[in-house]
């Protein structure tokens, strides 16, 4: 796939081998993000997952979904990871007997939660076969359980009080060791190293990945909710930050929901409302006009965090947000150097605690890349959109559909044969 040009022939050959990628990583019922370092199911990475194995088997992608609804709690909560049950208890950290988790016997799974774009995931695959999934009850089965999950957002991670769910954990964000959380991580007591062993590095550079400071603080949280039954009302939740993709992806998925909604003949208007208000409630707590962008907040004291992560760029997936222009001009700014870097950074490329390897700590990723491309399109920003789109595909197929890229040269970074790399690959080829 060396030097590949995406806009020629090559398209054949890089859909090709995108769909392998996915081959190899499918279990059976659903897809696993890397075989070597995450060797189970992970919930937003199925949900990118699926948008791209509908262009493959709109009926897999289906099984992706309900795999992961399938491991939902009684409370609502769909868990991050649904541990594989024939992958031993080794292959990665923290494993099921870390977590002690699961929704009945048989099903193990950690407790928290990840972004929640799974509604949005379940439209856009119905749409992609809707004769299929009506035969398999698809929509009417998946929405009681995204009501439900939607429903313990709002109610027990509303812990603010205005209306945001709120993240109780890095790793809740989907971008574990962005900059935005190293002033409320700094409250965290770390676990010492040698307390826990690490698996993440048998597979990818120390240099690519947290610290071990960051797993010490990761480990301290996640035990502390676990030892407090993963009960939101009485756990003490060190860290609690209201984050701007988790909820501009819950209000993309509240109007996701209320087209699934009407489809199966419920009233589609609660969700509309819903999807309202989180997004006045996003521009009230955690819109920075000075910076022209949205920022996390600190629910544990700091008020909001002065770090630009590519989170406050997200909201430009959702129709209709006021202030689209305005992240617009953010995104093709310094901080984000849209058009000029390989795809979009997770972090400020200005900011000082920017590196381009490690992790979530400046590289780009292809699930968010592909988020603002939705913002794009959706907010008319055509050539900019088609301009990233190439960048993804150039970025994937030189890197052998890494994890992430470095965005200043576009060099691969983390897992190679990574599933919503590859997904995305398909999803913006079809
Ligand atoms: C990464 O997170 C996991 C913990 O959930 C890890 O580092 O072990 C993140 O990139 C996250 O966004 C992603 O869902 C997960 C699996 O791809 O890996």
């Amino acid at each position: 796939l060396e030097g590949v040009r995406p806009d020629a022939a090559d398209l054949v050959g890089l859909r090709r081998a995108a769909a392998r990628v996915l081959l190899g990583n499918w279990t059976g019922s659903s897809t696993v993000p890397s075989r070597t370092l995450y060797p189970h199911q992970w919930s937003w990475d199925s949900a990118f997952v699926a948008l791209g194995l509908r262009h493959l088997s709109p009926r897999r992608a289906q099984r992706e979904l309900e795999s992961l609804l399938g491991a939902q709690w009684d409370d609502g909560r769909l868990p991050h990871i649904v541990f594989d049950a024939a992958t031993p208890e080794g292959a990665y950290f923290p494993g099921p007997d870390f977590w002690r988790a699961g929704p009945f016997p048989g099903v193990r799974t950690s407790g928290i939660v990840q972004p929640p774009v799974h509604a949005f995931a379940v439209w856009e695959v119905f749409r992609a076969d809707p004769a299929e999934a009506e035969r398999r009850g698809f929509l009417a089965r998946a929405y009681p359980r995204l009501a439900a999950w939607h429903r313990y957002l709002r109610t027990r991670r509303d812990l603010g009080g205005h209306g945001l769910a709120a993240i109780v954990h890095p790793w809740e964000s989907g971008m574990d060791n962005s900059p935005c959380w190293d002033g409320p991580l700094a409250r965290v007591d770390p676990v010492p190293p040698s307390r826990f062993r690490r698996r993440d590095l048998d597979h990818a550079a120390p240099g690519d990945r947290p610290t071990d400071l960051d797993y010490g603080r990761y480990v301290r949280l996640a035990a502390h909710y676990r030892d407090h039954g993963y009960d939101d009302a009485s756990a003490p939740h060190a860290f609690a930050v209201e984050d701007p993709a988790f909820n501009a992806l819950l209000a993309l998925s509240e109007l996701a929901l209320a087209r699934i909604a009407a489809a199966v003949g419920a009233d589609p208007a609660p969700h509309r409302r819903r999807a309202d208000e989180v997004v006045a409630a996003l521009l009230d707590r955690l819109w920075d006009a000075s910076s022209g962008l949205f920022l996390c907040r600190d629910l544990r004291g700091g008020g909001l965090i002065r770090e630009h992560g590519v989170t406050g760029l997200v909201p430009l997936a959702v129709p209709g947000l006021p202030v689209a222009a305005d992240l617009l001009r953010t995104a093709c700014g310094a901080r984000f150097g849209l058009g000029r870097v390989h795809m979009v950074p997770s972090y400020d490329l200005t900011g000082p605690a920017f590196d381009p390897a490690r992790y979530w700590r400046g590289p780009s990723w292809f699930n968010i890349g592909r988020l603002v491309h939705l913002g794009l399109l959706e907010h008319g920003a055509a050539e900019r959109a088609a301009a990233l789109r190439r960048s993804m595909l150039r970025a994937a197929a030189r890197s052998r559909f890494a994890e992430y890229v470095d965005p200043l040269t576009g060099e691969g970074h983390g897992a190679t044969g990574f599933a919503w790399t590859a997904a995305t690959v398909l999803d913006l080829i079809a």
